[in-house]
C-alpha cells in the first residue's frame, strides 16, 4: 500500500471515530431574525440563541444567518416553511400570506404560560403545523402592547386625515377610525416619516429609541392595544427529524425564554420614560374616547381575522379571549 493511501485511510478512519460522536448527536439550525439585531424587540431571540449555543454544545447549535438586511422580514415565513432556513424569529403579522388567522394572536387576553395550560398554544401550533409546515416553539412579547405614534395631535378616537404606516397588525383598526394606511417593513419607517409620507405609525411600546425613531416622532397615543407576538418557529421536517433529546432540550430553552417575557412590564415603563426624556409627548385618550379606541381595536381586529379565516378564526377567538 502506498504511503498516501495509508495516510488517507488512517485519516478517514480516525475522522470517522473523531467526527462520529459529534455529527450524529449535534444538529446545527440555520436561523434568521426578522427584527434588527441589537434592538429590544430582537433581544429575547438573541438571548435564546446565546443560551442554546452555550448549553447545547454537542446537541443543538444555532447558526445565525442574519436579520432584515439578509432577508426581507415578509419573506421569513416562506423561508422557514420551505426549509431554506430551519428556524425563524418572526411575528405572525409578517406571514399572513401563509397563515392569515395567525395575526389574531395579537388579540390574546392570556399570557403564553396560560395559553399552554388552556389549549391555546396547542391550537396555534396545530395551525402552524398544518398551514405553514412549522413548529411553534416559543412566543415572546405577550406583555408588550402596541401603540400609535404620531406627528399630529390625536385628541379623539378618530384618525380622519391621517396617513399611517401599518402592517397587518394595525391596518383594520386604524382604517376603522378613518385613517389612510401604507404598509412598510420596519426598515422604511424612518425615511417615510422624515419625508412626511406618513403622519405616524404603529409600533410596540419598546424599541423606538434603539431604532432612532424618536428623532422623527413627536408623540405617542395612549392607551396601547393588543399584544406583541414574536415567535420562534422551526421548520416542521427539521423538527420531526430531531432526536427526543434535542426536542426536549429546545422545549426547555423555549420555556426559559417565555419565562423572561415577564421582564417586559418593567422594560415597558423604562421605554415610556426614555421616550419622554427624548422629548416625545403623550396624547392620552380618556373616558368615552378611550373606550371607543379600545373597543374599535378589538372589534375591527377580530372582524378582520374572522373574515380572513372563517374556518379557524372562531376557534382561535374562543381560546384567546376571556
Ligand atoms: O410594526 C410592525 O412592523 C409590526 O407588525 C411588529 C410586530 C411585532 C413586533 C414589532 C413590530
Amino acid at each position: 500500500m502506498k504511503l498516501f493511501t495509508k495516510v488517507a485511510g488512517a485519516l478517514a478512519i480516525s475522522a470517522m471515530f473523531v467526527a462520529w460522536p459529534v455529527s450524529a448527536k449535534e444538529v446545527v439550525l440555520k436561523a434568521v431574525t426578522s427584527f434588527q439585531p441589537g434592538s429590544l424587540i430582537d433581544r429575547p431571540f438573541a438571548r435564546f440563541v446565546e443560551k442554546v449555543n452555550e448549553e447545547g454544545k454537542g446537541l443543538v447549535q444555532i447558526d445565525m444567518m442574519g436579520g432584515p438586511s439578509a432577508m426581507p422580514p415578509f419573506e421569513v415565513g416562506n423561508s422557514v416553511q420551505t426549509g431554506v432556513i430551519d428556524m425563524a424569529f418572526v411575528t405572525s403579522a409578517f406571514y399572513t400570506n401563509l397563515l392569515p388567522v395567525g395575526d389574531g394572536i395579537k388579540l390574546t387576553e392570556y399570557t403564553i404560560q396560560e395559553l399552554r395550560e388552556n389549549g391555546g398554544w396547542e391550537y396555534i401550533n396545530e395551525l402552524h403545523n398544518k398551514k405553514m409546515n412549522t413548529w411553534f416553539l416559543a412566543l415572546t412579547g405577550d406583555r408588550v402592547p402596541f401603540h400609535l405614534y404620531v406627528n399630529k395631535p390625536v385628541e379623539k378616537a378618530d384618525l380622519s386625515g391621517l396617513t399611517l404606516r401599518v402592517t397587518p397588525v394595525y391596518r383594520a383598526f386604524f382604517e376603522a377610525l378613518n385613517a389612510n394606511s401604507i404598509q412598510t417593513p420596519p426598515s422604511e419607517v424612518y425615511t417615510t416619516l422624515e419625508r412626511g409620507v406618513v403622519d405616524g405609525y404603529g409600533w410596540p411600546i419598546q424599541g423606538i429609541l434603539d431604532l432612532g425613531w424618536h428623532e422623527v416622532t413627536k408623540a405617542r397615543v395612549d392607551p396601547g392595544f393588543y399584544t406583541v407576538n414574536v415567535n420562534i418557529l422551526v421548520n416542521l421536517d427539521k423538527w420531526n427529524a430531531l432526536s427526543d433529546e434535542q426536542r426536549d432540550f429546545l422545549n426547555k430553552m423555549a420555556e426559559w425564554v417565555e419565562s423572561t417575557n415577564a421582564e417586559a412590564e418593567q422594560v415597558n415603563q423604562e421605554e415610556a420614560k426614555r421616550q419622554a426624556d427624548a422629548g416625545m409627548v403623550v396624547y392620552t385618550l380618556e373616558g368615552e374616547e378611550r373606550e371607543k379606541w379600545l373597543d374599535t381595536a378589538r372589534e375591527a381586529g377580530w372582524a378582520q381575522i374572522l373574515q380572513a379565516a372563517p374556518d379557524d378564526g372562531p376557534r382561535l377567538r374562543e381560546l384567546l379571549t376571556k
